[in-house]
């Protein structure tokens, strides 16, 4: 253990090289091959790290194994959520470090990675609360005799887990967090695209006091350290967040074990504004329901459904909002709009803004990269808004993930939910109304794992997030993504 070391942390951006955290060293590729992140601002090289291997995963795995029948698994509840507890107070005092890191690592402006602070640190405190609050059930059996049952609850194992770029705090705190409160231990993979933040709290992890090979963290490419933790033997259990085609690659993997899977996945949502809604209120949160993080949110509401009466307004006012945003460098304070994480992803959103225009959406505003001297060497696309876009358009079915809006026009709310529902996806969905007996209407008809009324982008650590179809499955958040982590074992006793 490491409780009483104060580990300083590393200068979150240095140019220099980063190991990976293994069994609570620090420790370099067995292959000796390095990965490089930069910055999408700007192009410039933030560090490297090792590009971890299936020997490297396999470490990491045996070690997590090794912590999983140590020490850790006599830790009480209420000794698990003081390290919890010692971890949120540590996020706190070194949150600035951390929103710079995501910041500089994969774009989001430090104005909402600043603000991510309440909702990290409150996750957090919310597993903390979790880890005292796992029981059982005691079961009054029909069967003959004198026969008492009870079930207890039990940590899975090892769990592995894959993360995306968009979000390398939230995402590792919505994995790590589940795994301590329950007395699990894991192998994170971050994104190759922004692995520098969960290195960082590797770090905290170690400076609060998290035992050796309880928390490991593997950087590396998806085909390699990814698919070599999906189809390691020795874990039980994998949780992801990415893209619906790697998904599947997961549980193709997930098979040799076999493992428990959960997924976070891809989405298309669609969020309806009625002609009887706010819209001083709804205009700036439909448009940041897609342009909040340059739309590289998984539930962004990037199918807008506005009612017939209120459809040019609303798009002229949407248009306008868009107009007055402030792209730039995440790291200005002032920045709403950061670049998108890769060449790679701009590419991706500019071929589905011609594929728009080609296929005979009207362009509103927006559709270029931008190229402005200080932004030429970044990775940033105008906030963008397509009118006159059909329901079987390649925009309004594919996931574009950039700061996309495609606008269609509805005429009645029941046709409109059979079209919002029309997609394989189903992570997040929204409605603007003021009538509540619409909203309730609407909210249960739409086929969707969270369902936002007047508002968008709301969560909470209580509350349960996840998809229904090819969205994923698994929650996380609340008690549910808790039983995720746990086995349920019965015991039978013959009191006779
Ligand atoms: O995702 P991937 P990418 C969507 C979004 C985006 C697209 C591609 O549309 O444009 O996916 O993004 C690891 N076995 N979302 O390429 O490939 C990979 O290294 C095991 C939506 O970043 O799914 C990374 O750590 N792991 C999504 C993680 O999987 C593998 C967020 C995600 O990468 C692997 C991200 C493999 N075979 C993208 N291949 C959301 N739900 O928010 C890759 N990985």
């Amino acid at each position: 253990m490491l409780a009483d070391a104060t580990i300083p942390l590393r200068k979150p951006i240095d140019g220099g090289h980063r190991p990976m955290f293994i069994d609570g060293q620090w420790v370099e590729s067995l292959s000796g091959e390095r990965l490089e992140t930069r910055n999408p601002a700007n192009g410039r090289l933030l560090a490297t790290v090792p590009s971890g291997t299936k020997e490297d995963v396999d470490r990491a795995v045996k070690a997590a194994r090794r912590a999983f029948h140590g020490p850790w698994s006599r830790m009480k509840p209420f000794e698990r959520q003081a390290l919890l507890l010692r971890i949120a107070d540590l996020f706190e005092k070194h949150w600035e470090e951390i929103s710079a890191s995501d910041t500089q690592d994969m774009g989001l402006p430090i104005s909402r990675t600043r603000a991510n602070r309440l909702r990290v640190v409150g996750m957090l405190r919310y597993y903390a609360g979790m880890a005292t609050a796992i029981t059982g059930d005691t079961i009054r059996n029909s069967i003959p005799g004198d026969v008492f049952s009870m079930t207890v609850r039990e940590p899975v194992g090892v769990v592995g887990a894959i993360i995306p770029w968009n979000a390398p705090t939230a995402s590792s705190i919505w994995k790590i967090g589940p795994a301590l409160a329950t007395g699990c231990t894991i192998v994170l993979k971050p994104s190759e695209d922004a692995p520098l933040t969960p290195l960082l709290i590797a770090d905290i992890m170690a400076e609060a006091g998290v035992p050796d090979g309880v928390v490991n963290i593997v950087t590396g490419t998806g085909a390699s350290a990814g698919a070599a933790l999906a189809e390691h033997p020795d874990v039980n259990k994998l949780v992801f967040t990415g893209s619906t085609l790697t998904g599947q690659a997961i549980v193709r993997a997930s098979a040799i074990g076999p493992k428990r899977v959960s997924l976070e996945l891809g989405g298309k949502s669609p969020l309806i504004i009625c002609a009887d809604a706010d819209l001083d209120k709804a205009v700036p949160i439909a448009a940041m329901a897609v342009y909040a993080h340059s739309g590289q949110i998984c539930i962004a509401g990037s199918r807008l459904f506005v009612e017939a009466p209120i459809h040019d307004e609303f798009v002229q006012r949407l248009v306008a909002f868009s107009k007055g945003l402030r792209i730039g460098d995440g790291m200005q304070a002032d920045t709403q709009i950061g670049p998108v994480v890769s060449r790679r992803q701009l590419d991706k959103i500019m071929g589905y803004i011609e594929q728009g225009r080609e296929g005979g959406a009207q362009l509103m505003t927006g559709g270029r990269q931008l190229t402005d001297a200080d932004l030429a060497a970044g990775h940033f696309v105008e906030p963008t808004i397509f009118t006159d876009v059909e329901d079987d358009m390649v925009i309004a079915r594919e996931e574009i993930f950039g700061p996309v809006i495609s606008a269609l026009r509805f005429e009645e709310v029941g046709d409109v939910i059979a079209r919002a529902n029309d997609t394989p996806y189903g992570l997040a969905a929204g409605v603007f109304t003021r009538d509540i007996g619409k909203a309730h209407r609407i909210a249960s008809a739409l086929q969707a794992g969270s369902v936002f009324v007047n508002g968008y982008h709301l969560l909470d650590p209580a509350v349960p997030f996840g998809g229904y179809k090819s969205s994923g499955y698994g929650r996380e958040g609340g008690a549910e993504q808790i039983d995720g982590y746990l086995n349920t074992k019965a015991i039978w006793i013959d009191t006779n």
